[in-house]
């Protein structure tokens, strides 16, 4: 059935942030009275994610619970849920309270206006609890703008609104791999088809509860040996 909306919510060892996540959406989603849903993408995490989300909500038709038991990643992840998701409007999202679910009726709304809005650290009122994080990731941003002359200021976030219709009509093959590097390959291809991008603010707080599966260095190689051969195949127009 057809939904305005569905939240893609891609998890990996979150069994303590989902619930408190999924209670956190239905109550800014509720007052606004839209069909939605809640699209977990789990990867058979470990700790029992999915187990936990079954018990607390197998009966809560607003969440749509998807484990997949073979591959793990957090781009494929993402295209697995919005594949799968009924709604018009996809919003993605992180399920460690990086993300603030309150900024979600805001950015929904301004897609009544633009193709795709993003949740920006570094716009004016945006920004991180953990200063080197916003301090590092500031300057790689400053970087990808240098090197794909565009000016968008946030392309790490992933957390963004788009029209199902307009992600699907991406090459997906060619985005959705990788880790958050998916979503500078989205924001590029959208900016290179002309799109109306709009970035607002979003506040970074910690995770809650859970680690972190972005290490650092790792991260940083992964993400620049991405750029560079994105930028080789924009050169070359092999994506569109
Ligand atoms: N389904 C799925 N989700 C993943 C995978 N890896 C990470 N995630 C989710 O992707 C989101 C971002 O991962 P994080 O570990 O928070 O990465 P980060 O935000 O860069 O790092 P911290 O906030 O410092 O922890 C979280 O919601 C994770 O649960 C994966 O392999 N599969
Ligand atoms: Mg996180």
């Amino acid at each position: 059935m057809t939904k305005q909306l569905s939240i893609i919510l891609p998890t990996y060892n979150e069994k303590e942030n989902i619930p408190e996540l999924i209670d956190a959406l239905h109550a800014v989603l509720e007052p606004w009275q839209w069909a939605y849903e809640l699209v977990v993408v789990d990867d058979n995490s470990p700790d029992g994610t999915a187990a936990v989300v079954r018990e607390k909500y197998g009966d809560d038709p607003r969440v749509k619970l998807l484990v997949r038991t073979e591959g793990r990643g957090l781009a494929t992840a993402i295209r697995y849920g919005i594949e799968r998701a009924d709604g018009e409007t996809i919003v993605c999202m992180d399920t460690d309270f990086n993300h603030d679910p309150a900024m979600i009726p805001q950015m929904v709304k301004f897609l009544e206006f633009y193709d795709m809005v993003i949740g920006s650290r570094f716009v004016m009122r945006g920004g991180m609890e953990d200063k080197f994080r916003q301090f590092s990731s500031g300057v790689y941003n400053l970087g990808i703008r240098l090197l794909f002359r565009t000016p968008v200021h946030e392309n790490l976030s992933g957390f963004f609104a788009m029209s199902r219709e307009k992600i699907l009509s991406m090459p997906l093959d060619d985005i959705f791999y990788g880790y958050g590097d998916y979503f500078i390959r989205l924001i590029m291809v959208s900016w290179q088809r002309g799109y109306n991008i709009l970035e607002i603010p979003v506040f970074y707080r910690l995770r809650m509860y859970g680690h972190s599966k972005t290490q650092f260095v790792s991260t940083f190689i992964q993400y620049t040996r991405a750029l560079l051969s994105l930028r080789l195949k924009l050169w070359q127009g092999r994506m569109k």
